[in-house]
């Protein structure tokens, strides 16, 4: 006889598909980092979020799941931050996703686009249906949720008018701070590069990347991609890295050997927490 569980249950109605523009939205918001932010008001004032940072709007059916992936190491009071202001706002557009936190253990160099590979990776074994990455700093809280954090048909720049750049893209290659790609666009460029140590350039070359594979970067209009980020002094094992420049000419020749088909790390511990998954990884250290 059949396992109960493999019988269908009480027909639920399937949801109806999430519009393409949420209804919902507010428009511009009023972001700021004066008043400390303890965590159990974020859980609080965030009741549908589900174990690991996990949501799916009640009432209709995304067309993409999405995973965010963020690059971490001793930041905590900037993630509570960014998970107050991003939860309402992920809800209000209408996603079902969840939230990563990738965080390098120890206290070597940091590698943020090896972090973000790990990412990747990760987000998938825990739900092989995410379709969308978007990877974002954990200072970075976009002032419009006009900003739909979802992917197209080309890669996406969320954060172009960023506060301390005057509110303007700082070059026309910038790609930092907060993008997004689908799953195919991300293995179409073998990921990210991972032998980028320290500070600068991997959002160059992730650039380059998508240049040389013969995709465009799409924007939202300036006036909707605005974006505070939290002040903080240069990180401790996060210097600019000297190879950089050099790194950002070769991309063309690197990019197919250093990438996502070449990661290596050892996942330290995943802890679900409410509002995110926490995933400690062990990335190495520069050669
Ligand atoms: N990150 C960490 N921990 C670190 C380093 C980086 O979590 O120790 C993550 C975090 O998500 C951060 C992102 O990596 O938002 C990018 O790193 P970053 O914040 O160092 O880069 P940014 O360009 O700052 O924002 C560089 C130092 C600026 C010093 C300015 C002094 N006024
Ligand atoms: C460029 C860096 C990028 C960096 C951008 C903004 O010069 O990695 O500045 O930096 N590229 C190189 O160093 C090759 S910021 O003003 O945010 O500190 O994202």
């Amino acid at each position: 006889p059949e396992a109960p569980s493999a019988r269908p249950g009480p027909t639920a109605p399937a949801l109806p598909p999430c519009p393409d523009s949420p209804p919902g939205l507010v428009g511009r918001l009023l972001i700021e980092f004066t008043s400390p932010m303890p965590l159990e008001r974020v859980q609080r004032e965030n009741p549908g979020v589900l174990l690991g940072g996990r949501y799916a709007p009640p009432d209709c059916t995304p067309a993409q799941t999405v995973a965010v992936i963020i690059p971490f190491r001793h930041r905590e009071h900037h993630l509570r931050y960014w998970l107050h202001y991003l939860h309402p706002i992920l809800r209000r557009q209408r996603l079902r996703y969840g939230v990563y936190v990738i965080n390098q253990h120890g206290e070597d160099t940091f590698n943020r686009a090896k972090l973000l590979n790990v990412g990747f990776l990760e987000a998938l074994k825990e739900d092989a249906t995410y379709d969308c990455f978007i990877f974002s700093d954990v200072d970075l809280v976009p002032m419009d949720d006009r900003n739909l954090y979802r992917c197209g048909d080309q890669p996406r720049h969320f954060a172009i008018a960023m506060d301390k750049f005057g509110f303007r893209l700082p070059y026309a290659g910038y790609f930092g701070g907060v993008s997004g790609l689908s799953k195919a666009q991300f293995l179409r460029i073998n990921g990210f590069p991972n032998e980028y140590w320290g500070w600068g350039g991997e959002d160059d070359d992730i650039f380059n990347r998508i240049s040389l594979t013969g995709m465009k970067i799409s924007r939202p209009d300036i006036r909707i991609g605005r974006y505070r980020m939290i002040k903080h002094d240069r990180d401790k094992h996060n210097e600019p890295n000297p190879q950089r420049f050099t790194k950002i000419q070769n991309t063309k020749l690197t990019m197919k050997r250093d990438g996502i088909g070449s990661v290596r790390y050892q996942v330290l511990e995943v802890s679900r927490q409410p509002l995110f998954t926490n995933i400690t990884v062990d990335i190495g250290r520069p050669p």
